[in-house]
């Protein structure tokens, strides 16, 4: 009777089983239970990803009217490291528009390339601006 009750999936209540072969089909047909194949034990699985991507920030060049262009170039080369035709693009693009991206960094990364940028231009005595903003 076991064997038919297995499958069929179902045990036949017209037939009288045993204590044991019910017990037996109730956990043949389930796994996840202590005679199955699977423990009933175990470590909770994490559902939802516990890290979170950075938010991050753009750093912005501003144009002014008194900076030379060879500076900026330099600084777009030396601090976001971009070779001299992206450099050359980069600024012309602020010259043009007012405002450019020179790159995309997390917060701290973005925070220490606008404070170089305001530290160099102050050194050589530029007006050059340097932002950053949330992407
Ligand atoms: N406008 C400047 C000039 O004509 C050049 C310049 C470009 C300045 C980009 C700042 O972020 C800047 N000399």
């Amino acid at each position: 009777m076991a064997v038919l009750a297995v499958r069929t999936g179902q045990l036949d209540p017209t037939v009288g089983h045993s204590r044991f072969e019910a017990y037996w089909f109730s956990m043949a047909r389930r796994p996840d239970r202590p005679d199955g194949n699977t423990p009933s034990v175990g470590l909770a699985t994490r559902t939802r990803p516990k890290t979170k991507k950075p938010d991050m920030y753009k750093v912005l060049l501003l144009n002014d009217d008194y900076t030379p262009m060879e500076f900026v170039v330099q600084v777009i080369q030396d601090i976001f490291h971009r070779d001299r035709e992206t450099a050359t693009r980069i600024m012309l693009h602020v010259h043009q528009k007012g405002v450019g991206v020179c790159g995309v960094y997390n917060y701290e990364v973005a925070e220490t390339k606008v404070a170089r940028v305001v530290e160099i231009a102050r050194q050589h005595q530029h007006p050059l601006q340097c932002t950053m903003e949330r992407e």
